[in-house]
């Protein structure tokens, strides 16, 4: 918004001029985030408090969870709250690329939201089913992913980190390609959110990496130099990707262990749909892989141990996802948290050095 107003002054003031440039808008996106965390967070816990919105811990995790038992939930409000007040306050709004990104983070925060309210009014931490829940995921990332489609002249290329020559094209299947990326990130971060803090880091710096990927994809020359796809237009969500930093950290002052308050399925699902949207975005789908190694990991723990469980009757881990094994094994909840940190950065400056390797 403050673009639209403040950028035309520069004909008369040429200070003004400052607002056409994205780092300078992202740059007071992630401070206006940050605000909107400190000031938001102390009322929104206070609110979920008084409303009794409590998490429900299942019965049937590692016995060191039953004492957060009442610890408030859908904190993801917070997340929500600063990272569209200050997109909105900072990016170009005519960008179509911001709507979708954020109208998907909308769509899938709305579907945690009635799920985390199922949990709470049932009283089970059950939520809506998954053959509800999950139909509704795939129509809304068909729906997004047939917008991006077109919306990017049927670019439908595949991207390889390390391999700029292999770029097959999927045609039309592209439309459902996009929809796994957005539905699969949703659900990773989904699983992954199982300790304080230890979903909203890797998100972190993710959407560091991104903030880095989306400047470059949308500058043609910069493109150009590093070989990775210009997308024109793609600049702006940089100015987004600010803000999903801003809110994380803003998140994470109070969701650090011990954790004040959860992000429920409101907070995970909105989140990782906007990654996922976001790598659609750039083009850039594998290196969401890389630097969301850490919900790969995660979701493929559980994956296998399904498997492995279905097939042979013996379980892979201890307990999946994988967080909840190594607290099996003994390891104290900061240091599983702590750890996952450290190779989600690891996992982040890998997928920067792509921007060279190729
Ligand atoms: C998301 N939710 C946390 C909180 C958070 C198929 C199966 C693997 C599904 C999976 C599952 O239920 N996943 C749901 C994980 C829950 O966190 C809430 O959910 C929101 C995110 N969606 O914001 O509101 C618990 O996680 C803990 N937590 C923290 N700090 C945080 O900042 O400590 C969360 C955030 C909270 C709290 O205790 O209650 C969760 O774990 O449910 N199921 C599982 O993950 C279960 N694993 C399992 O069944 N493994 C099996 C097979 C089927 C894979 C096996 O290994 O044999 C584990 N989760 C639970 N119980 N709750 C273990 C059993």
């Amino acid at each position: 918004m403050l673009y639209h107003f403040l950028y035309p002054l520069h004909e008369y003031f040429t200070f003004f001029n400052v607002f056409r440039y994205i780092t300078f808008r992202t740059i007071y996106a992630i401070l206006t985030a940050l605000i909107v965390s400190f000031v938001m967070g102390p009322w929104i816990i206070q609110k979920l408090k008084a409303f009794q919105i409590q998490q429900i811990v299942r019965d049937d995790v590692p016995s060191r969870h039953l004492s957060k038992n009442g610890t408030p939930t859908m904190g993801g409000g917070i997340i929500l709250a600063a990272l569209f007040l200050p997109t909105l306050l900072w990016v170009d709004l005519t960008n179509r690329y911001i709507w979708i990104v954020l109208l998907t983070t909308l769509g899938f925060g709305g579907l945690g939201f009635l799920d985390d309210y199922r949990k709470i009014k049932e009283k089970n931490g059950l939520g809506i089913r998954a053959r509800y829940k999950f139909p509704v995921q795939v129509a809304m990332g068909l729906a997004s992913s047939f917008i991006l489609f077109h919306l990017m002249d049927h670019n439908s290329r595949l991207v390889f980190p390390f391999f700029k020559r292999v770029m097959p094209d999927l045609g039309n299947w592209y439309i459902l390609f996009g929809m796994l990326v957005i539905v699969g990130t949703a659900n990773a971060v989904n699983l992954t959110d199982g300790l304080d803090g230890l979903a909203i880091g890797p998100v972190l710096i993710t959407s560091a990496t991104f903030m880095l990927f989306c400047y470059l994809a949308g500058h043609f020359r910069f493109a150009s130099y590093l070989q990775i796809p210009f997308v024109r237009g793609s600049g702006e969500l940089t100015i987004l990707c600010g803000a999903l930093v801003g809110a994380g950290l803003g998140f994470l002052w109070f969701n650090t262990y011990p954790a004040q308050v959860f992000m429920g399925d409101v907070g995970s699902l909105a989140l990782g749909a906007s990654l996922g949207t976001i790598a659609l975005v750039t083009k850039q789908e594998f290196l969401l892989v890389i630097t969301g190694g850490i919900f790969v990991i995660e979701a493929l723990s559980v994956i296998l141990q399904v498997i492995s469980y279905k097939l042979r009757k013996k379980r892979v881990f201890r307990m999946a996802p994988l967080h909840h094994h190594f607290e099996l094994k003994g390891w104290a909840e900061p240091k599983i948290i702590v750890r996952f940190w450290i190779i989600g950065i690891i996992l982040g400056l890998i997928a920067i050095s792509t921007l060279k390797l190729r």
